[in-house]
């Protein structure tokens, strides 16, 4: 199969290609998030690099900076979905973590469905997010996480608004989610894909 051209573009940290070849998609018909899927392998593939020494963080840096340009573009047809309110979700960057791409487009999605979000942003302490919950009568916490190392915080946050006296169900999200994450932090919800984060609300706000 060919080579998805802008995963390409992106790996090769081509902005320029980037932007224009998202245009071009755009125009096409494409829909957003099977562009965000192209951008998204591009990273994975910047990550690999990455990790083999052939970039540096500076390299790492300039692509989440390309990957915020493309999403600002993509962001108003993401959240063009109906704009019935339909309750309002918690979100942030667990504590340790300040990756917040990802979390970002779930954030999109879900203001797309017709949800209110607080987003706390990155980094957020465990406290934090139960105090959130408490003051927006929130039942669905969500947090993301990419870094293996900010497991053990992921799950104190987790912990944390379940141990409360609130009730909210908690749904964990990020590329490195899989069973064995879900039952060491406890998350009600767990899942590697962004969409999936408005199929749970739905289930948790009963509104499917
Ligand atoms: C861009 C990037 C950065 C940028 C982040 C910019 C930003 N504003 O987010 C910067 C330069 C800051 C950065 C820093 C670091 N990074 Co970094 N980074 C990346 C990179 C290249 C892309 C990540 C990304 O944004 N992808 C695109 C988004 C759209 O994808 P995503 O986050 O996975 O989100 C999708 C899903 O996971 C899911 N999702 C995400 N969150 C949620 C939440 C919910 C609720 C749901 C349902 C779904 C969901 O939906 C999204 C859409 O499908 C990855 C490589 C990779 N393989 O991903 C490394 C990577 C994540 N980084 C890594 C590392 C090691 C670091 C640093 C420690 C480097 C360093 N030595 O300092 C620091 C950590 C800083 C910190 N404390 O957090 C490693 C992590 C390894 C690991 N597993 O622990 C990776 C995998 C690179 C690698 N292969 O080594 N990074």
């Amino acid at each position: 199969m060919a080579r998805d051209e802008l995963a390409g573009a992106i790996a090769r940290l081509d902005r320029e290609q980037v932007l224009s070849l998202l245009e071009e998609r755009l125009q096409g018909g494409s829909k957003p998030m099977e562009i965000i899927g192209s951008l998204q392998e591009g990273m994975v593939e910047v990550g690999k690099l990455f990790e083999k020494g052939d970039f540096f963080l500076s390299e790492l840096i300039f692509c989440g900076e390309i990957m915020k340009e493309a999403m600002a573009v993509l962001e108003p047809r993401l959240a063009a979905g109906e704009r019935q309110y339909r309750g309002t979700v918690v979100i942030g960057t667990v504590k340790g973590d300040i990756h917040d791409l990802g979390k970002n487009i779930v954030v999109m999605l879900l203001k797309g469905a017709g949800y209110e979000v607080v987003d706390l942003g990155v980094d957020v302490a465990p406290e934090r997010f139960v105090q959130a919950a408490r003051e927006a009568k929130s039942p669905l916490v969500a947090m993301s996480m990419l870094l293996t190392s900010a497991m053990g915080t992921m799950k104190e946050c987790v912990q944390a608004v379940k141990g409360s006296d609130l009730g909210a169900k908690v749904l964990i999200g990020g590329p490195i989610i899989d069973e064995k994450v879900m039952e060491f932090s406890g998350a009600d919800y767990g899942s590697a894909i962004a969409s999936d984060a408005t199929r749970i609300a739905e289930k948790v706000f009963g509104t499917a």
